[in-house]
C-alpha cells in the first residue's frame, strides 16, 4: 500500500513518531535489563512492529477497548499505558499495573480500555468478540480491537470468534500482526494461503492487507474498520504484514531467519520509514525528531528508576486479586 503520509500533516506524523519511539525504546530497554538479569519472568519484544500498535491505537478513541498478546508491551503503551507503571509491572513491583502479579504477558488497565495481554495464543480474540457483544447489548458506541499474531490465526478460537462476530455484526476489529513466524515456524510452512486476510471471505466480512510497517497505512485501515463497526456494519479482519527484529524470546538464536530476509526488513524499519516521510514533508524537522528521541529516552530512564525504587508486593498480597471473591454467590442456582 502506498504511504499517504503527507496528507496527515507534520503534527500528526510527529505524534505517531513519538508514540513509536516510546514503544521502541521501552522494549529495547526491557530487553537490555532482562539480559542483565535485572527482571524476573520472561519478555517478548515487539521491536520492528511499532507501526501496527501505534497506527491501530491512534485510530481508536480512549473509550474503545483492546486485547493484547504475549508480545503486548507496544499495544498497552500505544493505548495510553504509562511507561513507568508498565516497567514496574515487568519488575514485579507493587506499583505495576497488576501490582506486580501479572508481569510482561498479563498487563491490563480497564480504565484505559486495555482488557489484558494474554500468554495464551489466540485467547484475546474471543475476549474481544465478547467485549464487542457487551457494547452492542448496552447500545454503546465503543469498538474493541483484538491484536494477534499469524500463529494465532491458526487457532480454533480465531475461527469461532470471527464466525460469531460476523453472524452478530459485532463492533470488533481483528488485527493480525503477521510477523512471518510463530516462535521458529515460518507461516508458509503451516498455512497454505498467502494472505491471512483471505480468511475473511469465509465469514463474509472485509479482509484487508496493509503494510504493517507503514503507520499511516495501518491508521487508515483501522480508522475505516472502526467507522464501519460504529455504523453497525460489523467486524473487519485486517492483516498487517510486519516483522519482528528480535527473537521470539530474549536469547533466541534466531537460526530460522535467513540473513537477507532480516536485512531487507531492517531497511523497512517502521521508524525509518516514518522519519523519511516526515523529512520529505519538512526537511527542517530533523531537530524535532532528535528532540522527540531525547524526550522519550528521559521518560524511559525515569520509568526504570521508578520500577527499581518501587517495593515488591508484600506476602499478604499473594492471593488478593488472583481469585474471584465469593464466587459461589455469583453462580445462578
Ligand atoms: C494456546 C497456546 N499454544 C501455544 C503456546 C506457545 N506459544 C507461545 S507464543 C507462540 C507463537 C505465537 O505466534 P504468533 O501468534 O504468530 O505471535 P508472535 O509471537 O509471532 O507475535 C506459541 C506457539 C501458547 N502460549 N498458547
Amino acid at each position: 500500500m502506498k504511504t499517504k503520509a503527507n496528507q496527515h500533516g507534520l503534527e500528526t506524523l510527529l505524534r505517531f513518531y513519538r508514540e513509536m519511539q516510546r514503544v521502541r525504546q521501552f522494549d529495547q530497554k526491557a530487553a537490555e535489563l532482562f539480559t542483565q538479569g535485572r527482571m524476573a519472568g520472561n519478555i517478548h519484544t515487539c521491536v520492528g512492529q511499532e507501526a501496527t500498535a501505534v497506527g491501530a491505537c491512534q485510530a481508536l478513541e480512549p473509550t474503545d477497548f483492546i486485547t493484547a498478546t504475549h508480545r503486548g508491551h507496544g499495544h498497552c503503551l500505544a493505548k495510553g499505558g504509562r511507561a513507568a507503571i508498565m516497567m514496574a509491572e515487568l519488575f514485579g513491583k507493587a506499583t505495576g499495573y497488576c501490582k506486580g502479579k501479572g508481569g510482561s504477558m498479563h498487563i491490563a488497565d480497564l480504565g484505559l480500555g486495555i482488557l489484558g495481554a494474554n500468554g495464551i495464543v489466540g485467547a484475546g480474540i474471543p475476549i474481544a468478540a465478547g467485549s464487542a457483544l457487551a457494547s452492542k447489548i448496552k447500545g454503546g458506541r465503543e469498538v474493541t480491537l483484538a491484536f494477534f499474531g499469524d500463529g494465532a490465526s491458526n487457532e480454533g478460537a480465531f475461527h469461532e470468534a470471527l464466525n460469531m462476530a460476523s453472524a452478530w455484526r459485532l463492533p470488533v476489529i481483528f488485527l493480525c500482526e503477521n510477523n512471518k513466524y510463530g516462535v521458529s515456524v515460518a507461516i508458509d510452512r503451516v498455512t497454505s494461503i498467502a494472505d491471512i486476510a483471505d480468511r475473511a471471505k469465509a465469514y463474509d466480512i472485509p479482509g484487508i492487507v496493509v503494510d504493517g510497517n507503514d503507520v499511516v497505512a495501518v491508521f487508515e485501515a483501522v480508522s475505516a474498520a472502526a467507522a464501519r463497526a460504529r455504523a453497525g456494519e460489523g467486524p473487519s479482519l485486517i492483516e498487517a504484514k510486519t516483522y519482528r527484529h528480535r527473537g521470539h524470546y530474549e536469547g533466541d538464536p534466531q537460526i530460522y531467519k535467513p540473513a537477507d530476509e532480516v536485512a531487507a526488513w531492517k531497511k523497512r524499519d517502521p521508524l525509518i520509514l516514518l522519519q523519511d516521510a516526515i523529512l520529505a514533508l519538512d526537511p527542517a524537522a530533523a531537530d524535532k525528531l532528535a528532540a522527540v528521541e531525547d524526550e522519550i529516552r528521559r521518560e524511559i530512564e525515569d520509568a526504570v528508576r521508578f520500577a527499581e525504587e518501587s517495593p515488591y508486593p508484600g506476602p499478604a498480597e499473594v492471593v488478593s486479586d488472583v481469585y474471584a471473591a465469593d464466587n459461589e454467590r455469583s453462580v445462578a442456582r
